[in-house]
């Protein structure tokens, strides 16, 4: 113990849900995660397996998604504006609001924050309603309670209609 006074700043808690429906999509999404773990002030404490899900609400391929949990310094804006230049330098043009992408990130959960801004709302406004954001969220932790009081495991149980299967074994297991 030294009387840094460093030590004394607790970083934020954030998850952010991945996705991609263009190109090599899970090379995509494991670039993101390693490029937003060498954002300043940020480490990936925790990584969900990677998933092909069903298009929701949305034209085109199967999607690849996964979730990431961040200790960062950086305010939920500037995590924001990163995560946009992120998907830029990705190759990301723009297109309508559910046009097929080559990488797509999103801000789920920022510590228990809840805002509703027009860059951001916290937590993601359509979070309940996807098990693709979901169920990645349950493999880094599956006791995540939202603002509101409301489990994710809860949450996801009602989804089961949603086609969603994990790309990857579970870590430690044998398959
Ligand atoms: N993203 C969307 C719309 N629909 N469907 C799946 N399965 N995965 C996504 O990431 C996704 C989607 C808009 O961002
Ligand atoms: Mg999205
Ligand atoms: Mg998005």
């Amino acid at each position: 113990m030294t009387n840094d006074a460093s030590e004394l700043i607790v970083p934020a808690r954030a998850f952010v849900g991945l996705g991609a429906n263009l190109g090599d999509a899970q090379a995509a999404l494991r670039d993101a995660i390693a490029a937003l773990g060498r954002l300043p002030g940020t480490r990936v404490s925790g990584v969900s397996r990677l998933y092909r899900s069903a298009p929701v609400d949305a034209p085109g391929p199967d999607y690849v998604n996964a979730a990431v949990r961040l200790e960062t310094l950086v305010s939920a804006t500037d995590l924001l504006a990163a995560m946009q230049a992120l998907e830029s330098a990705a190759g990301r043009l723009p297109a309508g609001r559910h046009a097929p992408r080559v990488l797509d990130l999103d801000l789920l959960l920022y510590n228990s924050d809840s805002l509703i801004t027009a860059p951001l709302t916290l937590p993601h406004p359509r979070l309940a309603e996807r098990a693709f954001v979901l169920r990645p969220l349950v493999d880094i932790d599956p006791t995540l309670v939202l603002p509101d009081g409301r489990a994710v495991l809860d949450l996801l149980a009602r989804l089961g209609a949603q086609r969603i299967a994990a790309i990857e074994p579970a870590p430690g297991s044998d398959a």
